[in-house]
């Protein structure tokens, strides 16, 4: 393994105990202290038997109060709130996807956004049904863009790309009554139900919590991934660094974090302009260093090799270094915290969505006709901060790993084929990756998402998970914040392989991977579903049956919970470190762990001791292989 040694959690903390000492002398605020301030939390809202649905409540469910005032009990309760929850993520992953469709048919040879992979469109677009010949490329980014665009709003019919699932998938939602029609219509319907005097039955509250999860998944997400693919590239294999040393003392530092890749392309395309490098050293910088947070980061990252400063808890982070000239922000995930910290510091906080306003930032509104106006006068005011920065506070941690991130489903299929000896024509199938699962050299997969949550130490189930998946031939694709911690571990570095057990390394070796996969931003998600998918079909099974499970072990967004409702909807079992809200209910509980399953073939499975969740998710990935006969 040569010098390599994976970061540990202790070394992260003792970096952020460094960061919150120059806060504490600056007066700052950080999340560490918030968690202390509201802790212990509400056991209404814990087991979400809190309802304020209406205005003759609230009301909570104690064992003297077992109903609310319209008479509604605990499992309707708990219900309505995962519901609401589900519907939320729905709604932004969704939207976010919807802004890239709007992008999209802004596209033009000419300006700021251009199409970056024409084999993709025209490969979607004849799987639309949409004839491509001699069509001109940017009039057929229009076509496609428009008719995604009314995937959110159709009044009849199901999702497109709902076709790339295997026949029984398909099959199996109609009967279960769950496949997702216009995106819109999902998120809408959800909060129908849950409104005063609508549903309380917990079995109609799951199915529709599910067919919300799907349209974003099946729809909103996937429309996010393939056609940001379209605009900026579908991600290859790239080599990056990870944690807060990839900001750098001698350079203007800009931050980009959120989710939508409009704005963060923008601002890394203008960073890279010999205009603006040039101006960053007139004012005594030595050049521009433009990092991530969160799944921005993840996006450029995939695309660029922009280095990740680090995932959701690490964002107050940034700007404690002391070196952060600005944080430019789009959507979701964005701590208003930032606000008052910056004005600690010199950073400049930068917000930049009308959907993302918040108190004590600069609000520079950033559309795609703007676009690179904008951009240029992001790079420019944060080159013009540089001066105001208090050299006594500043302090990089000096701590960073280099992690090969990108792996789309493009790519997955392209670096296993180097794996067997298989005679198929591979490209394009997964027949190399079924190989390996069926001949035992992997045991499975396993795929890790989802956020920080101080409910969690920060990263520690990521990274424990990780190792011990590894160690035991479970491959792992990662996407959002756990991405971000594998790779500030150090486990996507290729040199990572040394940890895995016999099989899994050899995998690596001829492959030529880290073993655990960058597959992208929150939305892609959407990824690992058509890579499923195409598993399926190549092998003849069920998705269920494959042994491959979900796993969000620090989650804690309402996207987080959409995503898991469509994970376990396409018929794998998702494994959560974090409970859902919904301990309140036996009645929610069982339908969620359990009974789902006659819907779906899938469930959640809740367990927050973090050695037992890794544990049943190798139980469960074994039990599927011994049920094949693998
Ligand atoms: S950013 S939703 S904290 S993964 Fe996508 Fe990270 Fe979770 Fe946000």
């Amino acid at each position: 393994m040569g010098d390599f040694k994976l970061t540990t959690v202790e070394e992260f903390e003792a970096a952020t105990n460094r960061l919150l000492e120059t806060g504490a002398k600056v007066g700052a605020d950080a999340w560490q202290l918030r968690v202390k301030n509201q802790t212990p939390h509400c056991k209404f809202g814990e087991q979400g038997i809190c309802c304020r649905i209406c205005a003759m409540g609230p009301c909570r469910i104690t064992p003297k109060a077992p109903r609310g005032i319209c008479g509604c009990d605990a499992h309707g309760i708990v219900g309505r709130n995962y519901l609401k929850f589900t519907a939320g993520g729905a709604a932004a992953h969704s939207d976010h996807g919807r802004e890239i469709c709007h992008t999209l048919y802004a596209s033009a040879p000419d300006g700021a956004y251009k199409v970056k992979d024409p084999e993709k469109l025209i490969r979607i677009a004849k799987e639309w049904g949409v004839e491509t010949e001699g069509k001109d490329i940017y009039d057929l980014a229009h076509e496609i863009a428009e008719m995604a665009l009314l995937e959110y709003g159709k009044p009849f019919g199901t999702q497109r790309f709902i076709n790339r699932l295997p026949q029984h998938t398909l099959d199996l939602w109609e009967k279960a009554g769950v496949t997702p029609r216009a995106i819109d219509r999902e998120v809408s319907c959800a909060l129908h139900m849950t409104h005063m005097g609508c549903s309380s039955l917990p079995e109609a509250l799951v199915r529709q919590s599910i067919r919300t999860g799907l349209g974003d998944g099946w729809g909103g997400s996937m429309c996010g991934t393939e056609f940001s693919d379209v605009l900026f590239g579908t991600p290859k294999p790239i080599e990056t660094e990870a944690n807060l040393g990839v900001m750098n003392a001698d350079n203007v530092n800009i931050v980009v974090h959120g989710h939508d890749p409009s704005l963060s392309e923008m601002v890394c395309e203008y960073a890279d302009d010999p205009e603006m490098i040039a101006y960053a050293k007139s004012v005594g910088a030595k050049g521009i260093t433009v990092s991530g947070v969160c799944c921005t980061s993840n996006e450029v990252a995939m695309r660029r090799g922009v280095p990740m400063a680090g995932n959701f808890l690490q964002q107050e982070n940034v700007v404690l270094t002391g070196a952060c000239e600005a944080i430019v922000v789009d959507v979701q995930c964005i701590f208003p915290a930032l606000g008052p910290l910056s004005k600690c510091f010199h950073t400049k906080f930068i917000t930049t969505s009308a959907i993302a306003r918040m108190p004590e930032s600069e609000y520079i509104h950033f559309t795609v006709g703007t676009a690179a106006e904008k951009a240029k006068q992001i790079v420019k005011l944060a080159c013009d901060n540089f001066k105001n920065r208090k050299p006594e506070l500043v302090h990089i941690p000096d701590m960073k790993q280099k992690a090969t991130v990108g792996y789309s489903l493009e790519a997955i299929v392209k670096v296993l084929d180097g794996v067997t000896n298989s005679q198929v024509d591979v490209l394009g199938t997964t027949k190399p990756l079924l190989e390996c699962v069926t001949s035992g050299v992997l045991r499975g997969a396993v795929a890790m998402v989802g956020c920080n949550n101080p409910k969690i130490r920060p990263d520690t189930a990521h990274i424990e998970l990780m190792k011990k998946l590894i160690a035991n031939d479970i491959i792992i694709v990662a996407s959002g914040c756990a991405a971000q911690a594998a790779a500030k571990a150090g486990l996507m570095d290729k040199r990572a392989k040394d940890l895995c057990g016999a099989g899994l390394k050899r995998v690596c070796e001829l492959a030529d991977i880290p073993p655990v996969l960058h597959m992208g931003s929150c939305v892609d998600i959407s990824r690992m579903m058509v890579l499923v998918a195409e598993l399926a079909k190549d092998s003849g099974l069920k998705i269920s049956q494959l042994p491959v499970v979900g796993c969000a072990p620090e989650w804690m967004s309402e996207k987080a919970v959409s995503i898991g409702n469509y994970v376990i909807g396409t018929g794998i079992d998702t494994f959560l470190g974090v409970d859902p809200y919904v301990s309140g209910s036996s009645e929610m509980a069982q339908w969620l762990t359990n009974d789902v399953r006659d819907m779906v073939e899938a469930a959640f499975t809740v367990e927050t001791d973090i050695e037992k969740l890794v544990d049943a998710m190798i139980d469960r990935i074994e039990e599927k292989r011994a049920a094949i006969g693998i």
